[in-house]
C-alpha cells in the first residue's frame, strides 16, 4: 500500500484563492497553508489586498496578494504571468470569489442578475482559463469551485446566485471532463449556511432581541442543529487540493451539516 497521510501534504505547491481576504476564502487559504502550501490571493482593489496580507500575517502566514477583479481577462492573464514570474506555476486554483444579491426576481434588474453571474460564473471561467496552461504544462493540477447549496436548490430572492451556483456545478465537471486527462482534477465544495460576511444580514438579531427567523429555520433544518463556519471548510479543502483526491474528478462535496440530506423535523 503506498498511502500514508503525506498523501495530504502541500509542500512545494502553489495556491491561488481567489477573494480571499476573510471568510471562507482566508480559511480555506490557511488550511492549505498548513498543510505546506504557499499562498498567493487577490482581491479587488489594493486596501483589500493590503488588508488580506495582514491577516494572513497574524496567522502566522506570508501570503502574497494581488489586485485582480476575476471578471476582467486582461487583468487575470496579467496576474497568473505575474505569479509564475514572482512565485511560480500555479498548482492549485480555488474560485472563492463570489457576491450574492438577494432580491425577489421580478424586481431584479438585468444589470444585477448579470454582476452576480458574471462574478460567481464568468469569473471563475476566467480565472479557470487562465491558469490551466501552466498545469497542463506539468500535467498536474487542482480547481477547486465553491459552488452553494444553490447548486443544488432554490430559494426566494437568490434566482442568479441560484443560477450562478448551478453553472459553476456543470462547470466544475465539465472542466473535470475535458481535462482529467492532463492529470488535472476539478472538484467543487458545497457549503452549507456558513457564518461569514455574506450570510450576516441572514443572522442579525431583531429588534425584539430575538434571533433572525431565517436563522431559526436554517438551525432547524440542518441535522447538525448549528450554522457552519470557514473552519469546516479547511479539512473537505485541504483533501481535494492534495493527492489524496487525485482520482476523485468533477464531485461537488457538500459540507452542510447534512441539510440536503434532510426532509426537516415535523413542526
Ligand atoms: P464574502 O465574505 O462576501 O467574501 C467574498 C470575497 O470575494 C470578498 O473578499 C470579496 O471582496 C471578494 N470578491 C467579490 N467580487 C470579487 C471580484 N470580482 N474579484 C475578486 N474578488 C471578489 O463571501 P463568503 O461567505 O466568504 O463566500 C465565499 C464563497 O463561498 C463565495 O463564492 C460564496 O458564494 C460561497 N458560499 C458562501 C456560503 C456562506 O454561507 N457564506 C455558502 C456557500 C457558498 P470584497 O471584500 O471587496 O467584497
Ligand atoms: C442565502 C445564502 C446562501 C448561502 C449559501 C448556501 O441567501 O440563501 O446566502 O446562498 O450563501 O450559498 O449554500
Amino acid at each position: 500500500m503506498d498511502f500514508n497521510m503525506d498523501s495530504f501534504r502541500l509542500d512545494g505547491k502553489i495556491a491561488l484563492v481567489t477573494g480571499a481576504v476573510y471568510g471562507i476564502g482566508f480559511e480555506i487559504a490557511s488550511s492549505l497553508a498548513a498543510a505546506g502550501a504557499t499562498i498567493v490571493f487577490n482581491n479587488i482593489d489594493q486596501k483589500s489586498v493590503n488588508d488580506g496580507v495582514e491577516n494572513y500575517k497574524k496567522v502566522g502566514i506570508d501570503a502574497k496578494g494581488y489586485v485582480c477583479d476575476v471578471t476582467n481577462e486582461e487583468q487575470v492573464q496579467a496576474m497568473v504571468k505575474q505569479i509564475k514570474e514572482e512565485v511560480g506555476v500555479i498548482d492549485i486554483l480555488v474560485n472563492n470569489a463570489g457576491i450574492i444579491k438577494r432580491t425577489p426576481m421580478h424586481e431584479m434588474d438585468a444589470a444585477d442578475f448579470r454582476q452576480v453571474i458574471d462574478i460567481d460564473l464568468n469569473g471563475p471561467f476566467i480565472m479557470s482559463k487562465a491558469v490551466l496552461p501552466g498545469m497542463m504544462e506539468q500535467n498536474s493540477g487542482k480547481i477547486i469551485n465553491i459552488c452553494s447549496m444553490m447548486s443544488e436548490l432554490g430559494r426566494e430572492t437568490v434566482s442568479a446566485y441560484a443560477a450562478a451556483k448551478g453553472g459553476l456545478k456543470m462547470l466544475t465537471k465539465n472542466i473535470a471532463s475535458e481535462y482529467g486527462e492532463h492529470n488535472i482534477q476539478c472538484n467543487g465544495i458545497g457549503p452549507g449556511y456558513i457564518a461569514t460576511p455574506q450570510t450576516a444580514p441572514l443572522r442579525e438579531e431583531q429588534a425584539d432581541g430575538s434571533r433572525h427567523p431565517f436563522d431559526q429555520f436554517i438551525v432547524g433544518r440542518t441535522p447538525a442543529a448549528r450554522w457552519g463556519t470557514p473552519d469546516d471548510l479547511a479539512g473537505p479543502a485541504v483533501f481535494l487540493a492534495s493527492k489524496a483526491s487525485d482520482f476523485v474528478n468533477g464531485h461537488i462535496l457538500y459540507v452542510d451539516g447534512g441539510i440536503l440530506a434532510y426532509i426537516g423535523k415535523q413542526p
